[in-house]
């Protein structure tokens, strides 16, 4: 349709994307041979079929197994340019991407071999494709708060790379309140801060991620619908939704995307943007989130252009980076 063009052609910016989660088939047997990893899979296509979630968690299990074919510098890099280079095809100027360095710690990877090959990628590809970027490195909620503090301090001296800190991973049973104290620090010293909230979690996880975290944006935020106040809160703060429509199908978290809650969340008038999360495992980068959901919702001319425009001003760029995108 010419709407699909329309979406093809419209500046945008990315700003929830997990790094590990660009992670194509294709790539991970290429870095499983490349390491010497046995990977419990016959091929890319028996890889791809495995590819059910009833829930987040079953989703989870599979990523971090997938993401352990990543050893060196260079699988980083490779992995990192990979996504610029096609985020760059859907148009996206400016992308904030996530990374969870402790999936990797954990196993032996030292934090600078990942942080290396993730931000000498970022500064390839503002050199050569014009794409600027930001990173975010996100706290995994399922581990100790005292885990997150010391991956903190792991980062402490890389600080000029890293422009905020998240918290993803199982959200059930790992609020907000759990990382008050490393948040208190992390806005303490200047981070941006934010916040996966309302994807399995209940409203009071979002309103938490606002009181004790401060969050600057919301990630997925769809069960803040669920507390009316809480709706009123966010349109009145302008606080930004960093949305997953295509995330949130494939785990479950919506069953339909014509049941999706960002018409709500337009109607309310709150700062909605659209985002791909884990494209390599969800079925689509940014522009597919984008086509699905106008088709789904019947999004107009106007909202798709909306929906991009909040994705520039929700972004973490610089003032000088923002009045070029804007
Ligand atoms: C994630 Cl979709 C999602 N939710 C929470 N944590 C995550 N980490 C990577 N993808
Ligand atoms: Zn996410």
């Amino acid at each position: 349709t010419d709407l699909n063009a329309f979406i093809d052609e419209l500046p945008k910016a990315e700003l929830h994307v997990h790094i590990e989660g660009t992670l194509e088939p294709e790539l991970m047997f290429a870095l499983a041979e490349r390491n010497g990893i046995a990977l419990p899979y016959g091929s890319v296509e028996e890889l791809r079929a495995a590819y059910s979630f009833k829930n987040l968690q079953e989703f989870l299990d599979l990523y971090y197994q997938g993401a352990q074919v990543l050893i060196t510098r260079q699988d980083f890099y490779d992995l990192t340019m990979a996504y610029l280079k096609r985020a760059h095809a859907d148009r996206v100027l400016h992308t904030e991407i996530f990374f969870d360095p402790q999936t990797h710690t954990e196993r032996g990877i030292a934090f600078e071999t990942v942080l290396d090959g993730i931000t000498t990628a970022l500064s390839d590809a503002a050199h050569e494709l014009g794409l600027t970027s930001e990173l975010i490195l996100c706290f995994l909620r399922h581990l100790s708060e005292d885990d997150a503090i010391a991956t903190y301090e792991m980062a402490l001296p890389h600080r000029d790379r890293i422009a905020g800190f998240g918290l993803d991973s199982s959200e059930k049973g790992h609020p907000p309140a759990k990382f008050e104290r490393v948040f208190t620090r992390v806005r303490a010293d200047g981070f941006k801060v934010v916040a996966h909230a309302g994807e399995e979690g209940p409203p009071e996880y979002v309103r938490d991620a606002l009181d004790l975290l401060k969050v600057d944006r919301i990630d997925h935020g769809n069960r803040a619908l669920e507390d009316s106040a809480l709706v009123e809160r966010l349109a009145r703060e302008a606080m930004p939704l960093t949305v997953c429509p295509l995330s949130n199908l494939s785990l479950a978290v919506v069953t339909d995307l014509a049941d999706h809650p960002l018409r709500q969340m337009l109607d309310a008038g709150l700062v909605a943007t659209l985002n791909s999360d884990d494209p390599a495992y969800f079925g689509g980068y940014v522009n597919q989130n984008y086509k699905e959901t106008q088709s789904a919702l019947s999004l107009t001319k106007d909202e798709l252009a909306l929906l991009a425009r909040n994705s520039l001003t929700a972004s973490f760029a610089s003032p000088e980076r923002k009045a070029e995108l804007l």
